[in-house]
C-alpha cells in the first residue's frame, strides 16, 4: 500500500499527538489528577496509530490497555478532550466520569476495554457476526497483548471467526513482556503470528515500531476482511520504554530491567524513528515538525483548561441515570 504525503503527515501528527497525551495523562497522575490507574503507551505507540488511523468511522475497535487507548482513539479519530477528562473523573467526561480507563465512544466505533484482559475476544466475534449480517462493509479490529495471547477467550474467538469468515482483525501487540512476565516463559514459539496457521487466517508479524509498515499490514488485512474473506492476525513486534503501569516497579521476575537493554530499547523510540525517515525523505521540513509538536501541545494544554474548568459527578442519582434508561 502506497501512502500519500498527506497520509503520512496525518500518521505522524497522530503519533505526535498521542505521545503529548499520554505523556499528560502520566503528568496529571502525579499531580494527583487521575482518576483510576494508568497504563502509559511511552515506547509502544505505533501499533494502535497505525492500526486505526485509516478505519472507517463506523469500523469497531477494541483499544489494548496500552496507553489505554489513547493511539487507538486519537488515530480513529476521538477528541482526546473528553477521553482525558475520563480519566480524571470529571462529568464532561465521555462516561460522565464514571467509567474511568474503562471510557467507549460507541459513535465512533470504539468499545471500551474490560479490565479483565482478553474479554475483548468473544464481543469481536459478536461484532463480526453483527457486521457480516449488516452488509455494511464494516470491520472490528481487536488490539491485545501478548499477555492475552495465551487466553482461552482468544483460541475460542480466533476459531469461530474463521469458521464464519468474519470481518475480524486481531491485532497483537507484542512488547515481549506481560506485566511482569517475558513472553518466552508464556508462549513456546517465537511469533505469535504462528497461531494464525492453527486458525486457517493469514498472518503477518511486523516491525511494531515502524507505524507505516503497521499501518500497511493492518490496513491490507482490512480490506480482505472487507472483502468478505474473512479475518487475519497481524503481530506488532513492539516495546514498552517503561514499567506495566505507573506505581508498578519497572522488574521482570522481580528483577529490574536490564539497563542496556532499555537504552536501546529507547533508540528505536516510533516517533523519532518515523520523525527522522520522513525528514529524510523530505516528507515533512523543520517547520512542519515545529507546527505539528506546537498543536500537540496546544491540543493538550487546551485539555487540561477543559479538566479544571469541568465539575466533578458528584450528583447522587447519576450513576443511577447513566446505568438505566429512563
Ligand atoms: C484475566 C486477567 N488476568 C490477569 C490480569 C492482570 N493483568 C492486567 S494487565 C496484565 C498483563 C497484560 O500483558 P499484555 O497484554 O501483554 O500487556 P502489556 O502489559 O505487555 O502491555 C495482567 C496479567 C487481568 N487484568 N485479567
Amino acid at each position: 500500500m502506497q501512502f500519500t504525503k498527506e497520509q503520512l503527515l496525518k500518521l505522524y501528527s497522530n503519533l505526535v499527538r498521542t505521545r503529548a497525551f499520554d505523556q499528560a495523562a502520566v503528568r496529571l497522575n502525579a499531580e494527583g489528577k487521575l482518576f483510576s490507574f494508568y497504563h502509559p503507551a511511552l515506547g509502544g505507540e505505533a501499533p494502535g496509530v497505525g492500526g486505526t488511523t485509516f478505519l472507517r468511522k463506523d469500523d469497531v475497535v477494541y483499544p489494548h490497555l496500552r496507553g489505554h487507548g489513547f493511539p487507538h482513539l486519537i488515530g480513529k479519530g476521538c477528541d482526546p478532550k473528553t477521553y482525558l477528562a475520563e480519566h480524571c473523573g470529571r462529568a464532561t467526561g465521555s462516561g460522565k466520569g464514571l467509567g474511568g480507563v474503562h471510557a467507549e465512544y460507541p459513535e465512533l466505533g470504539i468499545f471500551g476495554g474490560g479490565g479483565t484482559i482478553g474479554s475483548a475476544f468473544p464481543v469481536s466475534v459478536g461484532w463480526g457476526v453483527a457486521a457480516k449480517k449488516n452488509g455494511w462493509g464494516q470491520v472490528v479490529v481487536c488490539f491485545f497483548g501478548d499477555g492475552s495471547s495465551n487466553r482461552g477467550t482468544f483460541h475460542e474467538a480466533a476459531n469461530m471467526a474463521a469458521v464464519w469468515k468474519l470481518p475480524v482483525v486481531w491485532v497483537c501487540e507484542n512488547n515481549g513482556v506481560a506485566q511482569y512476565v517475558p513472553i518466552k516463559d508464556a508462549y513456546p514459539l517465537d511469533d505469535i503470528a504462528s497461531l494464525g496457521a492453527g486458525y486457517g487466517m493469514p498472518a503477518v508479524v511486523v516491525d511494531g515500531q515502524d507505524v507505516v509498515a503497521v499501518a500497511e499490514a493492518v490496513m491490507a488485512a482490512v480490506e480482505r476482511a472487507r472483502e468478505g474473506h474473512g479475518p487475519s492476525l497481524v503481530e506488532c513486534k513492539t516495546l514498552r520504554f517503561g514499567a506495566h503501569g505507573i506505581g508498578n516497579p519497572d522488574k521482570i521476575h522481580g528483577q529490574p530491567r536490564d539497563p542496556e537493554e532499555l537504552e536501546a530499547m529507547r533508540r528505536r523510540d516510533p516517533v523519532e524513528l518515523f520523525r527522522s525517515r520522513l525528514l529524510e525523505q523530505g516528507v515533512l521540513t523543520p517547520e512542519d515538525i515545529e507546527r505539528i509538536d506546537g498543536e500537540a501541545q496546544r491540543e493538550v494544554e487546551e485539555a487540561r483548561r477543559f479538566i479544571d474548568e469541568s465539575p466533578s459527578p458528584d450528583d447522587p442519582s447519576l450513576l443511577d441515570r447513566a446505568l438505566y434508561a429512563d
